[in-house]
């Protein structure tokens, strides 16, 4: 069985019951224009991840590993989208024009996949109209129905939906080992400290390994 190099000690990542999670690559996180740049930040900070990530998303697919990815957003009504989200400090960028389409709305630019990440066939996509990707999806029962036990994480932000994540995950019994260098936050040190929580105490939460080691593992 493969063993990924991983802090804060090796974990045993068996192929047919690994699933690479890819979080939140949208555009509208991403790139200018989007629900990011909207909020404030600066989304270069998180272009750095695309590449590792497409790195690891080649040795799955290689591998045979089952690949799910996720996106952020709601239905055009936004009747999915809670008023504290939607009005969060009074912001009401959630629905709102911009160079990318309706913000966070399904069927939008800003709400697609980048494309150097796109989804292929066999590739679930589940759309999450919260942070944690198991709130309000099937993506448990995705999970369940290939026998998969644990998530090999990556994507955005990396305190916000990678993090919710992982919580919701490692409560339902799965191990996650996220990979540091195919995550990012608008903030380096959320990055830094959302790392250091993951890996605390024993593994809390879950491992944290890289690009790198996730490839030599499957390889
Ligand atoms: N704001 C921020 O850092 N992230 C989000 O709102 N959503 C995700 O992380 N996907």
């Amino acid at each position: 069985m493969p063993k990924i190099t991983a802090v804060p000690f090796p974990l045993d990542i068996e192929v047919g019951s690994t699933a690479l999670v890819i979080i939140d690559m949208q555009q509208d996180f991403v790139l200018p224009g989007g629900f990011g740049e909207a909020l404030g930040n600066d989304t270069s900070l998180l272009l750095a991840a695309v590449e590792p990530t497409a790195r690891v998303l080649t040795a799955a697919r290689n591998a045979g590993m089952f690949v799910v990815h996720t996106r952020e957003g709601h239905r055009p009504d936004l009747s999915d989208c809670p008023p504290a989200k939607l009005t969060r400090v009074g912001q009401t960028f959630i629905g709102e024009k911009g160079p990318m389409g309706r913000i966070l709305v399904r069927g939008e630019k800003g709400h697609e996949i980048v494309p150097r990440l796109a989804p292929i066939a066999g590739e679930p996509v589940i759309d999450k109209p919260g942070k944690g990707a198991f709130h309000a999806t099937d993506l448990g029962q995705v999970l369940a129905t290939r026998g998969i036990k644990t998530l090999v994480v990556c994507g955005v932000t990396l305190e916000v939906a990678v993090h919710s994540t992982v919580r919701e995950a490692n409560d339902r019994g799965y191990e996650c080992v996220v990979l540091r260098d195919c995550v990012a936050s608008y903030f380096p040190e959320f990055y830094r400290v959302g790392l250091d929580m993951i890996t605390a105490q024993g593994a809390l939460f879950g491992w944290v390994s890289d690009s790198e080691s996730f490839v030599d593992a499957v390889d």
